[in-house]
């Protein structure tokens, strides 16, 4: 490490969703003359989590590795039972007890610190100490982060309003949001996914900046609005730095297949990696697909966490249904490289479930989407993608679970998005405006980054 370069160190949080971003800035940072230290949160909750941060620093050598052995994780309870945020707790409870001392190890000292959301309530009363500047990651769009930043003062007693006497929360600077996008869980306050997400949002206003995957011309009132003071007035700067750049891997399996097929005939279908359907939706979605008469790469996972995924694709859709797509489709049950999906000239269409690293990469190479949000932000962020004009949402699929879309409906929703030309224009304008937002020097993402870290120079 050389004196002159600025110091960072990047703490991602749980899950892919997360993961993924928190590399993506780290290489980012890495490739802007930062000298970067990568937390590696151990262990992981997902196989693609541990085989992603191997592969990573495999293909970043320069990138530093910071071990950080978590606490027992906490047994599930009757208010948090997902492994995902079970491990949030542990990683928030473990910054606590065991992560000052390796901060003030690190060497050269510490220019600042990016780190996930979901450790600010633990994490900022140790930097403050340390007087290190900690720069938060959002990983949902601007729109969701407000409601996250507003949610203390929506949840109090002296608020009567959410959800009970409205369709509409209203934020202050933002159109109101209905009712029905808001995460179901966030009106009970008592379950561990709401009280986190409050503790963590208390702390946003003493980071020294909020980081968002996310671009201008994407959503520029919402950006305006944090910025401008008028959703909270003690929130530090909010920087738009997306869509985050790939980091290198290797090429995936699928693209040979994809290599095969006609321009933007094929749709990709992916749910994410910690959204499991149920056994009757993945055959009525293997239904739709087949009704659509379009090609289609169909990313499968029949459960939350990769390691318990065991069932066979013939067991879940059945061989006749292989037999049947064998020339059209294909499905796969294992980790793919979504970015090179997406940039691949033979996708057309993304079925996803909204997940918003899924949403920037679609951004990213002009691809549009037929949302279907099953949970969290998702719902918020299909509200983005349809006012961006980038894609389309059935709103009465519901949030998963509540009634089996039929395939005869995913059929002609897919069809509709294959198809639709108004729609197919847009996502190519889209992908401009993210293209101009990277770009060196004048890009309005890049000339965010490159603030920051002009800034940590100094
Ligand atoms: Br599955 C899968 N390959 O096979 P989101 C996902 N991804 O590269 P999340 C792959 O994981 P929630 C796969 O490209 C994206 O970067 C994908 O993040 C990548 O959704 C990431 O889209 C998934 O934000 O769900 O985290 O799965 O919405 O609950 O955060």
């Amino acid at each position: 490490f050389s004196g002159k370069s600025p110091h960072v160190a990047v703490l991602p949080g749980a899950g892919m969703g997360h993961l993924t971003p928190a590399l993506r800035l780290a290489a980012m940072l890495s490739s802007r003359g930062c000298l970067v230290t990568l937390i590696a949160v151990k262990p992981t909750v997902s196989a693609a989590e541990s085989t992603t941060i191997s592969n990573f620093f495999s293909t970043y050598p320069h990138i530093n590795r910071l071990d950080f052995e978590i606490l027992p994780r906490k047994p599930p309870s009757s208010t948090n039972d997902d492994p995902f945020f079970i491990q949030f707790e542990a990683i928030s409870r473990s910054v606590v007890h065991l992560l000052k001392p390796l901060l003030l190890s690190s060497s050269p000292p510490l220019s600042a610190i990016f780190s996930d959301f979901t450790v600010s309530m633990t994490l900022t009363p140790i930097l403050e100490e340390l007087c290190i500047p900690n720069y938060v990651l959002s990983i949902t769009c601007a729109r969701f982060l407000s409601l996250l930043a507003y949610l203390p003062h929506l949840i109090n007693e002296n608020s009567p309003k959410f959800g009970e006497s409205d369709d509409y929360v209203h934020i202050p600077g933002l159109s109101p949001l209905p009712l029905s996008t808001i995460p179901p869980p966030f009106f009970n306050p008592t379950l561990f996914f709401t009280s986190f997400a409050i503790s963590n949002a208390l702390f946003l206003p003493k980071a020294k900046g909020i980081l968002v995957n996310t671009f201008e011309r994407f959503e520029p009132d919402t950006l305006a609005a944090l910025n401008n003071g008028r959703v909270l007035s003690n929130l530090p700067p909010v920087h738009p730095i997306g869509p985050l750049e790939p980091y290198k891997l290797e090429k995936g399996e699928q693209l040979s297949w994809l290599d095969d097929q006609s321009v933007i005939s094929v749709v990709y279908v992916c749910f994410g990696n910690r959204t499991a359907m149920s056994k009757d939706q993945i055959r009525e979605l293997g239904d739709g697909l087949e009704r659509s008469g379009c090609p289609f790469l169909w990313v499968l996972k029949s459960s939350k966490v990769d390691k318990e995924d065991t069932e066979e694709i013939e067991d879940l859709l059945g061989d006749s249904f292989l037999e049947r797509i064998k020339n059209r489709g294909i499905v796969v049950k294992a980790w793919v490289n979504q970015e090179q999906i997406l940039a691949h000239p033979a996708i057309g269409g993304f079925v996803s479930h909204a997940g918003w690293n899924s949403v920037m990469e679609a951004a990213r190479y002009g691809v549009p989407l037929l949302a279907w949000p099953l949970h969290g932000d998702q719902r918020v962020i299909s509200e983005v993608v349809e006012n961006a004009g980038f894609g389309v949402w059935v709103r009465d699929w519901g949030w998963g679970g509540e009634r089996v879309v039929k395939g005869e409906e995913i059929g002609e929703k897919v069809k509709q998005l294959m198809s639709d030309e108004k729609l197919r224009n847009r996502a190519m304008e889209v992908e401009e405006e993210a293209r101009k937002a990277c770009q060196d020097a004048n890009g309005s993402s890049e000339k965010a980054l490159m603030g920051i870290i002009e800034t940590l120079r100094l």
